[in-house]
């Protein structure tokens, strides 16, 4: 909206003409979001104390978590609006992909919404929605996401496989099956890994600030011709949302860190893995996400591993799974393992901006 008030300017005052920058709009973005979830999130903790919106009791849980039981959890409530209105702020409006990903997450926010509800509600050890209505909701929403964007013109069904750039399949209308996959499995993945502090907001600024060079690189026809990537026209404004919510997530970790005195709940985690892998869709870079968001592809692993090896030779392979549980019941400290998964997510970005020139 400002973008429109203030980019007009320029044929009276030539400065106005930087809002034209993408660059400079992404900047305004993630200070923006900053601010928003740096003031926003010591309010909403006090409401959520006052009207008790506070994280559910288990008695399922490793030792360590029982003292986090009553833990305030609409973190995910602040992301939301911390990246929503720095996007409508700076961002073209006009752009569809700003609007499909903002669909992302509000649907599977408002999933994760009703989810958190039901389970504050709950006295039966934290129940939300089951399984199956909300495997169905985010199947549903993602479908809404990938059939609109099939049915837009040129829109490409090609699949790009980093490293492998003059491989690139057909996919056509198997595409959406591909994308509903991804949207769902990135959304559950998110989920799963949010279980200790810090531990999925980490990630999950690794791969935003990755895809927000990706989408920079992607929205520009010579910067796309020169590294060989899909040039998707319009996917530059996505480098605006992304820096929203790089901001937001770097105001949620403020409170979010060792000890926390937020938690994201569902809201949060189930919308910033379906917003991420939207993205993915958008700026063709699908099977980067699996690399980039190895830390949700590993823990989401563990868990199938785990079920699995229970189901058919009645033995675990994990400790405890998700991995991460795995890790805290040998003895690692929080920490440790928060700063490692961090680290892990780090290097795996690197690999995932070495595919630009590797091939
Ligand atoms: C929800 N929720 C956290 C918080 C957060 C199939 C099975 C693997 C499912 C899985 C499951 O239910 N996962 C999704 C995980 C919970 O956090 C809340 O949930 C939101 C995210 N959805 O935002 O609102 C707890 O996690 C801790 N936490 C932090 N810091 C944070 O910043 O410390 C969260 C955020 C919080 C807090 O303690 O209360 C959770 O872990 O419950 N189920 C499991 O993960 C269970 N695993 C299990 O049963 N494993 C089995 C089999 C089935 C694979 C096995 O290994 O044998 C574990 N869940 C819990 N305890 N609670 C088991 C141990």
């Amino acid at each position: 909206m400002l973008y429109y008030l203030l980019y007009p300017l320029h044929t009276t005052f030539s400065v106005f003409n930087v809002f034209r920058y993408i660059t400079f709009r992404t900047v305004l973005a993630i200070l923006s979001a900053l601010i928003i979830s740096f003031f926003l999130t010591p309010y909403v903790i006090r409401k959520c104390h006052e009207w008790k919106i506070k994280s559910e009791k288990r008695e399922d849980v490793p030792e360590r978590h029982v003292e986090k039981q009553g833990t305030p959890t609409m973190g995910g409530f602040v992301i939301l609006i911390a990246t929503i209105i720095p996007t409508l702020l700076w961002s073209d409006l006009k752009n569809s992909y700003i609007w499909i990903v903002t669909f992302a997450l509000l649907s599977f926010g408002v999933i994760g919404f009703i989810d958190d509800i039901k389970k504050l509600r709950s006295q039966r050890n934290g129940k939300g929605i089951s399984g199956r209505t909300k495997l169905f909701l985010q199947v549903l929403f993602a479908l809404l996401i990938c059939a609109f964007l099939y049915s837009g013109s040129g829109f490409i069904t090609e699949l790009t496989i980093p490293f492998f750039k003059n491989i690139t399949p057909h996919l056509g209308v198997f595409y959406i099956i591909l994308g509903v996959f991804i949207i769902v499995g990135a959304s559950n993945g998110v989920n799963l890994t949010d279980g200790l502090d810090g531990l999925a907001i980490g990630p999950v600024l690794t791969v935003c600030s990755t895809f927000m060079l990706f989408a920079y690189i992607a929205g520009n026809v010579k910067f796309a011709q020169y590294l060989q990537i899909f040039y998707v026209k319009g996917a530059g404004e996505l480098t605006i949302l992304c820096g929203a919510m790089i901001g937001a997530g770097i105001g949620f970790l403020w409170y979010n860190t060792y000890p926390a005195e937020l938690f994201m709940g569902d809201t949060g985690s189930l919308s910033l893995g379906a917003s991420l892998a939207t993205i993915a869709v958008i700026i063709k870079q699908e099977i980067l996400l699996v690399i980039v968001g190895g830390i949700f592809v590993m823990e989401t692993l563990s868990v199938i591993i785990q079920v699995l090896s229970f189901k058919w030779r009645g033995k675990r392979v994990f400790r405890m799974a998700p991995i991460h549980h795995h890790f805290e019941l040998k003895g690692w400290n929080e920490g440790k393992i928060v700063v490692r998964f961090w680290i892990i997510s780090i290097i795996l970005a690197l690999i995932a901006l070495s595919t630009l020139k590797l091939r």
